[in-house]
């Protein structure tokens, strides 16, 4: 039966880089959860016809909200819910499902690569009939709804069974429950030449998956184990938990410090990779070597040749203002067009859709093609064995040669967390005062070329997008302010540090950066406003 219940509106629903982001107990307060759902389906308008895919990366309280959502759906005259067994669907899953089935959108229930569990984070990642999540035009629509709705609507029922796959109903809406992983083993297939990954495994190549207890335990074990023949045990962290097992799945060099660990350790295995808690997101290691995420997207854009999918060329290729300047370096020279955009992976679907690009990637250790709209974590590791394969190189022998070929980036992320929000806007906002009066600084060898807000014109909607500061140097290199729009409690300054070099190719990386840094923090009066002597993360 149909019900509609009254409602109090949030106040706080607004969305950030990924979606909608809190902590697991703000979104389990009485109609948060609802709230949001409703106010979506307000602003889609009229449901009838409409196909949505839901799944979550299975974190505490995904049980309870997948229920809610498959309720609320039917309750507002939803034609069909394609779900995920079990509720579970990596967010790269789930993009191909909504795109395979022309459906209208969907749900990925998942706060991405932030803790789980009670005490953990939650999120809402909502995507359109793109199979990407909504430009903020729409995020905005929604937002406006979220403050002002007074009551929704639910269906009074049983839960449904999402344990068998099957097709049901729920008063007129059709729930057809797929396999998570089958659909997207057979994208993975048409892009990849499994029958080459299988001979590298053949030959004897170890590697180690770690999926974080998180959501691509499952794809994992499929693809690697059972398809390409790496040994049983490849894949660690494989079971999926509400809390991650206390694992932060956020991989890098911070969070995913066992696996880096044991690359750096004589039992090192060939080659390493592991996700974030949904599945997008993907580290790179080989022995004792670590690839950065924005040398990763230009290895992988200078390669894709090497891939039947891509062989036949590509479009060209994008990476967000922050992520370094090494894939538009592989572009230049391959005649190719290199898009910059604002960070979030929603600015590359307009480029995607319109055949601009074909590949493109995050310094947050995301990266993707156009096969579906969202990064993509197995993909990049598939693409990593693929050139590994073809090539019969390690992974420190590409990553030099395309240094060597290309020049190095060096490269480097420092996030200063849990700050006071008005305490960082002001810091934002002074400094971008400041960036006119920086042009032509002098800092030591460091010489200010240009200093301005990072501004995003779409070439496709026309809308402006305005995110990070950003500031020059006439050696190229290039210093990134932002501030996190992932967050779920305070605020998060990330400053992004980049030097580009032509010759000095076998140096640190933190010594290359560390002028850079002082440099970074000296412009943004970082210490005396936020009383941090140093960055809480580097990346
Ligand atoms: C971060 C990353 C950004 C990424 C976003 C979502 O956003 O910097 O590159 O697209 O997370 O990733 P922010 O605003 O906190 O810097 V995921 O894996 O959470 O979907
Ligand atoms: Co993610």
């Amino acid at each position: 039966m149909i019900q509609t219940k009254k409602t109090t509106a949030y106040t706080d629903q607004k969305m950030g880089t990924g979606g909608l982001r809190k902590k697991t107990k703000v979104m389990m307060q009485p109609n948060y959860f609802e709230n949001f759902i409703q106010s979506i389906f307000n602003t889609i308008g009229d449901m009838s016809g409409k196909v949505f895919v839901v799944g979550g990366d299975g974190r505490y309280f995904n049980k309870i909200a997948i229920q809610k959502l498959i309720k609320m759906a039917a309750a507002n005259g939803v034609k069909k819910l394609i779900v995920g067994q079990n509720g579970f669907l990596s967010t790269p899953a789930g993009s191909h499902v909504m795109l395979k089935n022309h459906t209208n959108g969907g749900f990925i229930l998942s706060a991405s690569h932030n803790p789980g569990g009670e005490n953990g984070d939650f999120g809402i990642k909502y995507a359109n009939e793109t199979g990407g999540q909504v430009p903020t035009s729409v995020s905005d629509k929604i937002y406006e709804n979220t403050k002002k709705i007074s009551e929704y609507k639910i269906f009074e029922s049983e839960d449904i069974d999402l344990s068998k796959i099957r097709t049901t109903k729920l008063g007129d809406m059709e729930i057809e429950i797929i396999d998570s992983v089958k659909d997207y083993v057979e994208m993975m297939e048409s892009i990849f030449d499994f029958e080459a990954l299988k001979k590298l495994f053949k030959s004897g190549f170890t590697m180690r998956f770690d999926a974080m207890n998180a959501v691509t335990g499952p794809y994992a074990i499929r693809i690697f184990e059972e398809i390409l023949g790496a040994g049983k045990g490849t894949v660690t962290h494989a079971v999926p938990l509400p809390d991650f097992g206390g694992l932060h799945p956020d991989p890098n060099l911070i969070y995913a410090k066992h696996l880096v660990d044991f690359m750096y350790s004589d039992e090192a295995t060939d080659f390493a990779g592991a996700n974030d808690g949904d599945g997008d997101r993907n580290m790179i290691l080989g022995r004792k070597f670590f690839v950065t995420p924005s040398d990763s997207l230009a290895i992988l854009a200078d390669n894709y040749h090497l891939i039947p999918a891509y062989k036949n060329g590509i479009y060209g290729v994008a990476k967000s203002a922050a992520t370094s300047t090494a894939v538009c370096r592989v572009a230049e020279k391959n005649n190719l067009p290199c898009y910059v955009v604002p960070t979030g992976w929603k600015y590359f679907v307009n480029l995607m859709d319109s055949k601009r690009i074909t590949l493109c990637g995050e310094e947050s250790f995301g990266s993707g093609s156009s096969h579906i709209r969202e990064k993509d974590g197995i993909w990049a590791i598939l693409f990593w064995l693929s050139i590994i394969a073809a090539t019969g190189k390690s992974v420190e022998e590409i990553t030099r040669e395309n240094w060597k070929k290309y020049g190095r980036s060096y490269y480097m992320r420092f996030d200063f967390e849990g700050l006071d929000t008005e305490v960082a806007d002001k810091l934002m906002k002074d400094l971008e005062a400041k960036l006119p009066s920086l042009t032509g600084k002098e800092y030591g060898a460091y010489k200010v070329s240009q200093a301005a807000p990072f501004v995003y014109n779409d070439p496709v909607d026309g809308s402006v997008t305005k995110n990070g500061l950003v500031v020059d140097f006439s050696n190229q290199s290039k210093i990134t302010y932002r501030l996190s729009g992932t967050g779920s409690s305070g605020a998060t300054l990330r400053v992004y540090l980049e030097r580009p070099e032509y010759k000095n190719l076998d140096k640190d990386t933190y010594e290359m950066v560390s002028d850079l840094l002082k440099i970074a923090m000296d412009i943004a009066e970082i210490q005396k406003r936020t009383g941090k002597t140093k960055a809480d993360v580097n990346t």
